[in-house]
């Protein structure tokens, strides 16, 4: 037997922490059914299986007897591997299969459970000569990263489990899978199924009491692990057939008002007598929807086994050969039309004039983003497609005018820059040879820059970043009133969130920066383990109110508050509120937004301030500025999964109801608005308003490598550039995640920049 680890046990304690914060801060409140499972909880599980009136454990059993040696016809060889294995007792029937006749077969259990792992393992070892068992503790999450090494494989997911997921965390899962098996590889699932609901509730009713001995362990586990002072003989525990979700809803009802105090994470929750906690879902299924959600996840059914009853199911997935994925081709066109429509809309109220002047020497005259973005792309898509095509001198003459190194912003508008209509003429034949070019373009894996469309979605990428440097740049043009041609309002406070409300993330490494190699910059690979101590970090951006309140205390005059360097800076640019910040007639305060003079929303994210303003601020608060590892640690890692997610979220894509993204609000939202964004910490509006300032430098990761060229990072390094997070209401979707790192330097005000707080726990 081998054994690898693919996780460090030492979070579990703090991730049972966060996850009794998240579940019940929500409202209907709820717990995460992982935490049944510690050795009490899995030892009255196993109980549970033994019950008369738990059929599911000895129907699947039969079924796997009975069925093993048609799965494995079905399948051929192939690695059996196992999700949540447990004692895999069931199993074994599948691996009598697998090894009969004496043939070698190699089984992969899977368990967070190290000690289960090593106590099951050895007695197969015992009982299957020809087994080999390599065993790997670690959670499911962790384990999808490994599994292409096992195929041609059937991943086992058994008991019925895929129940216990909601119908967004099931999609999620098979999403997941789909992606970590090889075409041609197997799922096999364990499935209840609807049936009367008479039968259902008594499963999860058991005379013995058991199953109430299962869900009030949880809060037992909470006593000895927390140290929460519960009294157990307060907690019932309801279990009924829920029928328009089709499942069974396991909560704890508290007969007594009860206090859950968690001290370390310095929250208090009070509940009231007769409310009810959420602790397990349990779905049951039926055949033509499951084989219908799994074929648009890329699985086609290769068989179905169920009892005489029809109690349970096995269902034998397998993985399309050729998945349904759109062709790169198709993608890179759609992605490069989507950065192009912004462009034009973006530009299209604007007159030649505020075109072609330099409004600050901070920025481009904005005809020369609008060439540089043409010529970028001219540029890239010749050296990707056609690398030893010659540059004749004109060509040669316009890469030199659009060398953003050669000619530094305050410059650009001596350089005999296009007008209007022949910029827009530029785009617009640059972008027809790339349609020409990628009309025959093959994406050989081989190739690094066409891999997956590489090239492609960077210059995307590169058009939508340039689309925000251009509204940066609109908002600095005096005497414009911008109509843009699509606005809405942005969204006002769903939950109303305390401002002076932290998290906390405990100490411990994560995964920061990605190894994405079809759209991450270069500065955000490689993905490399960070240890960090315990810190706590502000749930939401600083806002205007909390910002006024330190302009009020004199924050601005005080000299002990700003770092040397910094003070120089605030009295010689005489920097006394927010760059947007306007006070007429010594009235209240006021905020020009886009030509737009409008009463300053108190409740907004605080916009336009430098890095030493907040630095500044952090100081007056008692706090500091969050490292970017910080930042990132709150924002993407999922402590529970062991994983980091691609938006705080999750890796779903950002909608309008997850964060304030792409351009169409042209101001923050309030704080509180987004309260389906929350990352697993439960920090708000990390993605999109504001780009959020941290305290660090902007510095390759240990492994940088240069890709594709040295001007889009490197030269950067070290220069005294401070890192950004986070992205903007102006930041459009496909630059938006996670591991994004921006970087200006200290005095800058032009971006749309805020930020949040952090302190040492
Ligand atoms: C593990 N899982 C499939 C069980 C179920 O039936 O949903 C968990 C369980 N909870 C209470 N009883 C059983």
């Amino acid at each position: 037997m081998t054994r690898h680890d693919l996780c460090d046990r030492a979070p579990a304690r703090a991730a049972f922490a966060q996850s009794i914060v998240r579940g019940l801060s929500d409202t209907p409140r709820w717990l995460s059914c992982r935490y049944l499972y510690d050795a009490e909880g899995s030892a009255l599980f196993e109980a549970i299986t033994r019950q008369p009136e738990y059929y599911l454990t000895r129907t699947e059993d039969a079924l796997l007897a009975a069925h093993a040696v048609a799965l494995r016809a079905y399948v051929g060889p192939s690695t059996l591997v196992e999700l949540g294995s447990g004692n895999s007792s069931k199993t074994r029937h599948l691996l009598r299969a697998w090894t009969a006749g004496g043939q070698r077969a190699r089984y992969v259990p899977i368990d967070i459970s190290r000690e289960i792992l090593e106590a099951s393992s050895a007695a197969l070892d015992a009982d299957f000569q020809t087994l080999t068992v390599s065993a790997l503790a670690g959670t499911y999450e962790q384990a999808f990263a490994r599994l292409r090494e096992f195929s041609p494989l059937v991943l086992l997911f058994l008991g019925s489990s895929l129940g216990n997921f909601n119908r967004s965390e099931t999609a999620a899962f098979l999403a997941q899978v789909a992606d970590a098996l090889s075409p041609g590889d197997h799922l096999l699932l364990g499935l209840d199924l609807v049936k009367e609901a008479g039968t259902l509730e008594a499963a999860y009713n058991d005379a013995a009491g058991i199953s109430a001995a299962f869900t009030r362990n949880l809060f037992a586990r909470m006593n000895r692990e927390l140290g929460t002072r519960l009294d157990l003989d307060a907690i019932q525990h309801v279990a009924y057939w829920n029928e328009t979700s089709e499942r069974i809803d396991i909560f704890a009802r508290f007969t007594r008002p009860a206090i859950i105090e968690l001290p370390e994470l310095g929250r208090t929750f009070r509940l009231a007598a007769g409310e009810m906690v959420l602790t397990e879902v349990s779905r049951k299924f039926r055949l033509p929807e499951m084989s219908a959600v799994a074929a648009r996840h890329g699985f086609d059914t290769v068989a179905t086994r169920t009892d005489p009853e029809r109690a349970f199911a096995l269902q034998l997935l397998r993985r399309r050969t050729s998945p349904v994925r759109p062709a790169v081709r198709l993608v890179a066109e759609a992605l490069l039309e989507n950065a192009r429509g912004r462009t034009l809309e973006l530009v299209a109220p604007l007159s030649e004039a505020q075109l072609t002047n330099q409004h600050s020497p901070l920025m481009s005259p904005i005809v020369w983003d609008l060439g540089h973005i043409a010529n970028f792309e001219e540029q890239w898509v010749r050296r990707a497609h056609d690398p030893r095509g010659r540059r004749d001198d004109e060509a040669r003459s316009r890469d030199h005018m659009y060398d953003a190194v050669a000619h530094p912003r305050a410059t650009r508008r001596r350089l005999p820059l296009l007008e209007r209509a022949s910029c827009l003429r530029y785009l617009e034949l640059t972008r027809q040879q790339t349609f020409d070019v990628l009309a025959r373009a093959s994406f050989p894996a081989s190739d690094p820059l066409l891999a997956g469309g590489f090239v492609h979605s960077m210059l995307a990428q590169h058009e939508a970043q340039h689309s925000e440097t251009i509204l940066q740049t609109i908002q600095l043009i005096d005497d414009l009133t911008y109509e843009p041609p699509r606005r809405r309002e942005p969204p006002g406070t769903v939950i109303p969130v305390d401002d002076a409300a932290e998290a906390v993330v405990p100490a411990g490494p994560f995964l920061m920066g990605t190894n994405d190699r079809r759209f991450a910059y270069d500065n955000e690979r490689p993905a490399h383990e960070v240890d960090l101590p315990s810190f706590r970090i502000d749930l939401c951006p600083i806002s205007n109110g909390q910002f006024l309140r330190f302009l009020e205390d004199g924050g601005y005059r005080r000299r002990e508050l700003w770092t040397p360097e910094a003070w120089r800076w605030r009295i010689e640019g005489g920097a006394t509120h927010p760059a947007q910040w306007r006070q007429v007639n010594d009235e209240g305060w006021s905020e020009l937004v886009f030509g737009r003079l409008i009463p300053l929303a108190l409740d907004q994210p605080v916009i336009h301030v430098s890095w030493y303003e907040a630095d500044a601020y952090a100081r007056w608060a008692g706090k500091r500025l969050p490292t970017e590892s910080e930042w990132e640690k709150a924002a993407a890692w999922d402590l529970e999964r062991g994983t980091a997610r691609r938006h705080p979220w999750g890796d779903a894509a950002p909608t309008p109801d997850l964060a304030n993204l792409d351009q169409t609000t042209f101001s923050p939202a309030a704080i509180g608005a987004y309260p389906r964004g929350i990352s697993y910490f439960g920090c708000h509006q990390m993605l999109g308003d504001v780009w959020e300032w941290t305290a660090s430098d902007f510095e390759p990761y240990p492994g940088f490598v240069a890709f594709p060229y040295p001007e889009y990072s490197e030269v950067h390094f070290h220069k005294g550039y401070k890192v950004l997070r986070g992205g903007s209401w102006a930041t459009q979707p496909l630059v938006a995640r996670n591991t994004v790192r921006n970087w200006d330097l200290p005095q800058r005000r032009q971006i749309f920049a805020g930020f949040r707080c952090a302190r040492d726990a």
